[in-house]
């Protein structure tokens, strides 16, 4: 038996039942050189944390993140709050020797962000490992993506397209839960969505964004409070109080475009308000000798074009990512047999329990969460300008 790694996750609401179910799960494909064994789970409310402690499977429960922090059986903190309390959480356990995984976006802000890229670098001295969680960046499709560019499949990378949509806010009435609140959320779609597709497309083409330039909107001002019994994603849906409505302080819609350290241009888009949509995360590469296509809705799926090909056979073509050849796919089910959303997770737990036992520093690090950090920042400030709006008469 290998040695133990004591996990404790705070917080349990949609990411915590995905992290849950990543800890029970990676060390039962994956042989893993530490065991993570799924100690304690915070929350707010000792009802509620017990029951989910007992229904995912974690051996105990507390109600006070301090105590993650200071117990001596805790070997990883895995924080998933609302991003307003992931700075104190993740530098108290980090000082504290706690390897951290911690959610996207890392901060509500650039200064919470630096102060947990500082302290992660400080640990790191200490072999103590720190992770963000852009869980996107481990689906088989999107690593795999990720190697065909790097190994110049698809050529010199020309432009890319972000687009990730939902649509749970269509309805006037759905909730003003904690992600439509600036205290809370730090920012709306632009931090929820956005950050994701900063993250994925710097991964995938290898270079960072330079500077932006971006434009936000709320088109509903104000939505029913909910009752404080209300539980769960933060997504909507369940019925607000009965007449209160309060204010939505954060983006619904945000668009941008960005100019990458090389000079190719890239459009972003994020959105709670495509109706239809769902979670449709879609990247597209455009490249020299080809290009690749991502969309999440179809995420056992990477298209691929080989622009060498003679004209009469070019055009996309989808390869199906679940061969034992690509990424993480030889320690699931036999060729050909799918996997889903849940995976990534499974995926983020492996690669950052591996990094612990090397002791080597994982990706994306802290400081990696703090460039994405800036990057939203500069999209709210270029917004907040709106310098470049220009009247059409
Ligand atoms: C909600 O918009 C959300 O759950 C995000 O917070 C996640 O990061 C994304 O994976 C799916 O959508």
């Amino acid at each position: 038996m290998n040695k133990p790694l004591r996990v404790a996750l705070v917080g349990h609401g949609f990411m915590g039942a995905a992290h849950s179910q990543a800890w029970r799960v990676a060390p039962r494909f994956f042989d893993l050189p530490l065991q993570p064994q799924m100690e304690l789970l915070v929350g707010r409310d000792a009802e509620r944390t017990q029951d989910a402690a007992r229904k995912w499977g974690w051996a105990g429960s507390a109600t006070g993140w301090r105590e993650a922090v200071t117990r001596e059986d805790i070997d990883v903190v895995d924080i998933v709050t609302p991003g307003a309390s992931h700075a104190e959480i993740a530098i108290a356990a980090l000082d504290a020797g706690k390897h951290v995984l911690c959610e996207k976006p890392l901060a509500n802000t650039v200064e919470e962000a630096r102060a947990m890229a500082d302290a992660a670098a400080r640990a790191q001295t200490r072999g103590v490992q720190a992770m963000v969680g852009f869980t996107y960046r481990r689906l088989p499709a999107t690593t795999h993506a990720r190697n065909l560019v790097a190994s110049g499949a698809i050529g010199t990378v020309r432009q890319v397209r972000a687009v990730y949509l939902q649509d749970w806010l269509v309805d006037e009435d759905s909730p003003l839960t904690w992600r439509l609140q600036q205290d809370k959320a730090g920012s709306g779609v632009l931090g929820d969505l956005g950050a994701h597709a900063i993250d994925l497309a710097q991964y995938i083409t290898g270079v960072p964004l330079a500077e932006v330039s971006g434009t936000l909107a709320t088109l509903v001002h104000t939505r029913p409070v909910p009752d404080a019994e209300q539980r769960g994603t933060g997504l909507g849906g369940g019925a607000g109080a009965a007449g209160t409505r309060g204010p939505v302080t954060v983006d619904d819609v945000a668009l941008f475009t960005g100019r990458f350290e090389d000079g190719v241009l890239g459009s972003f888009e994020a959105s709670r308000m495509a109706t239809g949509r769902k979670n449709a995360f879609r990247l597209e590469i455009s490249g020299s000798l080809g290009a690749i296509s991502f969309d999440l809705e179809d995420l056992n799926f990477l298209g691929f074009m080989d622009y060498t090909l003679p004209p009469d056979r070019q055009g996309f073509t989808r390869i199906m990512v679940t061969e034992p050849e690509h990424p993480y796919l030889s320690a699931w089910w036999p060729a050909g047999h799918s996997l889903g959303y849940e995976h990534g997770f499974v995926h983020q737990a492996k690669d950052f329990v591996e990094a612990i036992a090397a002791g080597t520093a994982p990706a994306p690090s802290f400081a990696d969460g703090l460039q994405v950090q800036e990057v939203l920042d500069a999209v709210a400030r270029s917004a907040a300008k709106s310098s470049v709006w220009l009247p059409v008469r």
